[in-house]
């Protein structure tokens, strides 16, 4: 069965926008995606670490859970992945943030993300691939952090074309 599943990216280390677009075009292989816009984020956690950039993907995929998180791991290793400290700078995060309305609980996943309803480098995102996106019975457009967003949009929704 063919499934909407929505991917955070995050990235501070390196050439940060080359390593997302090259994520981007990996998500490819894996079936049709759209992204978010590309956004320059200030880093949640540590502060003595450099801006993120964050996007979101939606992928429409035939892959299991598991099966995808396989492949996004792949993916961050592919991308010479360094993660040094909890919450701390990395060259390639990739977050399973939902599939479909499923909510999953097992020792290699949980989703939705934890903490998708407090992030705004998430919630901005997924609100340009679906405005009127619900999690957890809430509707994103009406969270308090989208109207106080840390967020500064650095390009359109064609930024990995
Ligand atoms: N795992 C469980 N659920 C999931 C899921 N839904 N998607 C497990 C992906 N992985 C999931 O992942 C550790 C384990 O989580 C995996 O083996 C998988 O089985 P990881 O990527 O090594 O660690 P993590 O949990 O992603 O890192 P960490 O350090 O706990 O933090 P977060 O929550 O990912 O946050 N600030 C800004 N502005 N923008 C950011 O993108 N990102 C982080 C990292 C911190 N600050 C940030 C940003
Ligand atoms: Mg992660």
């Amino acid at each position: 069965m063919m499934t909407k599943a929505y991917i955070g990216l995050g990235s501070n280390l390196g050439d940060s926008e080359q390593i997302l677009r090259e994520a981007v075009a990996k998500l490819r292989t894996l079936g049709a995606v759209a992204v978010s816009k590309l956004y320059r984020s200030p880093p949640m956690g540590p502060q003595d670490q450099p801006n993120y950039y964050n996007a979101v993907a939606e992928l429409s995929t035939h892959l299991e859970p598991l099966a995808l998180l396989d492949e996004l791991q792949r993916i961050e290793n592919e991308a010479g992945r360094v993660r040094l400290r909890r919450w701390g700078e990395r060259t390639l995060d990739l977050d399973l943030l939902l599939y479909a309305e499923k909510n999953i609980i097992n020792e290699r996943l949980t989703v939705p993300h934890i903490g998708i309803l407090e992030r705004d480098f998430v919630v901005i995102p997924l609100l340009d691939l679906d405005p009127t996106l619900q999690v957890k019975g809430q509707s994103l457009q009406s969270l308090d952090l989208v109207q106080h967003s840390t967020l500064s949009a650095l390009a359109d929704q064609t930024w990995a074309d």
